[in-house]
């Protein structure tokens, strides 16, 4: 096992890593940019690089920077969590040319996989169904514009190097291709230097179920069942679970089967996760491949009782999968959230700042994974994604009441977040009934605003924060001429 590995990454994800580190006996080395240099990821790791300049490009984007802080600081592994650097495989391919293990799939996996088309190509010769579709992609309008016919409307343009619905048009009339095509087009260039688009025939209100893999150097892949995430906003999950309320023991043989194939057809190693899109009929189709550690993988480590980390340091150090399918269990029901310094009054504007008060819940079946504490700055730099509330219970119904209950048991203040809204969610009927679907979001919690009938939690919170920002200067000096727990409150550790 290795006895150094950097995390090149932030916030709640590097600190998970770090943890896991920690117990396997493994130095970690944090790399943290000017905003982050008190960062929760850099005071719990061992050693940390200074990566300079804040903007993504030049600090934890930046290749170079992050392979020199792993040479010089001798580490022997580099983990890129999610985000940033996790599925770009250039980076994959220099860490292995410089002699450092890459904790992900090797280089030429995650450039294939990242390959829209491609990615469809191999899971077709695998027998996996994809959605009907175009095999290769084309930055031709007229071509684009055949081929919709011959799919038959509403199609979905798609950028092949895309992802996470960046250069998508759902596309319903021959007459819209043109236009469609070109804005898409201009779009990926953009975001992904790359302007090739593909079709595929648009499904309506489908559900998203994804499949965590496992494969070792050896050729074993197991699958570590299914988490649904069909509630997300703008392509942005925000609650997911598992088991999905809509599997069956026989849908998920399928689904796995399908999953380990397509693992096994891609050469995969490492963790990953294939996602599907599932229809109403129950029929199942190859959406795509994420080749990293996904933000949601808690969830599977709680019904399954495994720590994913440890799985993935174990695999890149060349161990053999420790057991077969049919030794994997599921075990009871976990939710998680994604909590977001966003205000979901103001359409999710990024709400940055010093978190005045950061009070966690705990309880059975409860885990945080949080990148914030009381008195850090949270900057506007970076993805505003402050932490992760997971919980466990023994039905679905439990751990939707914990969730309720540990949302309403969070007080953060100083920044908003999206803890009101995702009480809302877990309260409505439809998410109870297990009504899931991904336009859930725009069908019940569109213009969605607080209701002051929240908790009493929520309440004092409202008033503490509203009390709390509005203390400024001499308006709070107290009568001995110190100053007052208001105004230090938070700045203990500045
Ligand atoms: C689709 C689809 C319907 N039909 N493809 C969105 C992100 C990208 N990874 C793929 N996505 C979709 N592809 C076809 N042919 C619907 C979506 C989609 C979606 C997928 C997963 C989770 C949430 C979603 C929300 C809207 C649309």
């Amino acid at each position: 096992m290795f006895s150094k590995v950097l995390i090149a990454n932030r916030g709640e994800i590097a600190v998970r890593i770090i943890r896991t580190c920690r117990e396997m006996g493994i130095r970690t080395v944090a790399v943290y940019s000017e905003v982050d240099t008190r960062a929760l990821h850099v005071l719990e790791a061992d050693e940390a690089v200074s990566l300079g300049e804040s903007e993504p490009s030049k600090s934890y984007l930046h290749i170079e920077k992050i392979m020199d802080a792993a040479k010089r600081s001798k580490a022997e592994a580099i983990h890129p969590g999610y985000g940033f650097l996790a599925e770009n495989p250039n980076f994959a391919e220099a860490c292995e040319h410089s002699g450092l293990t890459f904790v992900g799939p090797p280089g030429p996996v995650i450039r294939d996989l990242g390959n829209k088309t491609m990615a469809r190509r191999i899971m077709m010769s695998a027998g996996v169904r994809v959605i009907p579709g175009m095999m290769e992609a084309s930055r031709d309008p007229e071509r684009l514009l055949r081929e919709a016919g011959n799919i038959g409307y509403p199609v979905l343009v798609k950028a092949v190097a895309g992802g996470g619905g960046k250069g998508m048009r759902v596309v319903s009339e021959a007459e819209a291709m043109r236009e469609a095509c070109l804005s898409a087009m201009s779009e990926a260039e953009k975001a992904f230097g790359d302007g090739s688009l593909y079709l595929e025939k648009h499904l309506e209100t489908p559900r998203h179920v994804e499949f965590q893999i496992l494969a070792d150097r050896h050729g074993h892949v197991v699958h570590l069942f299914e988490r649904e995430c069909s509630i997300q906003r703008r392509h942005q999950k925000i609650i997911e679970e598992t088991p999905s309320p809509v599997m069956t023991p026989s849908l998920r043989e399928a689904m796995g089967r399908a999953a380990v194939s397509a693992a096994k057809a891609a050469g995969y190693v490492n963790a990953g996760t294939v996602e599907f899109l599932l229809d109403r009929s129950g029929k199942f189709y190859f959406l795509e491949v994420n080749t990293r550690l996904q933000v949601e993988h808690p969830i599977t480590e709680l019904t399954t009782g495994l720590d994913l980390v440890r799985e993935q340091l174990q695999i890149a150090a060349g161990d053999a999968l420790r057991f077969h399918q049919a030794d994997l269990l599921q075990r009871g029901h976990a939710i998680e959230c994604r909590l977001y310094a966003e205000d979901p009054e103001k359409s999710f504007f990024p709400s940055p700042g010093l978190v005045l008060l950061h009070r966690k819940p705990s309880g059975p079946g409860i885990r945080s994974d949080c990148g914030i504490y009381e008195g850090f700055k949270v900057p506007v730099e970076y993805d505003p994604i402050i932490g992760k509330l997971i919980a466990y219970g023994e039905t679905r119904e439990a751990s939707r009441r914990r969730m309720i209950r540990a949302l309403e048991n969070y007080a953060i203040l100083g920044i908003q977040t999206t803890i009101p809204y995702l009480i809302d969610i877990l309260k409505s009927p439809e998410f109870a009934a297990g009504d899931l679907s991904t336009d859930f979001i725009e069908r019940y919690f569109q213009g969605w605003r607080q209701s002051m009938e929240d908790s009493d939690m929520a309440k004092i919170a409202y008033i503490l924060h509203d009390l709390a920002s509005s203390v400024k200067g001499p308006t709070t000096q107290s009568a001995h001429g110190r100053p007052t727990p208001w105004e230090t409150l938070g700045d203990w550790r500045l």
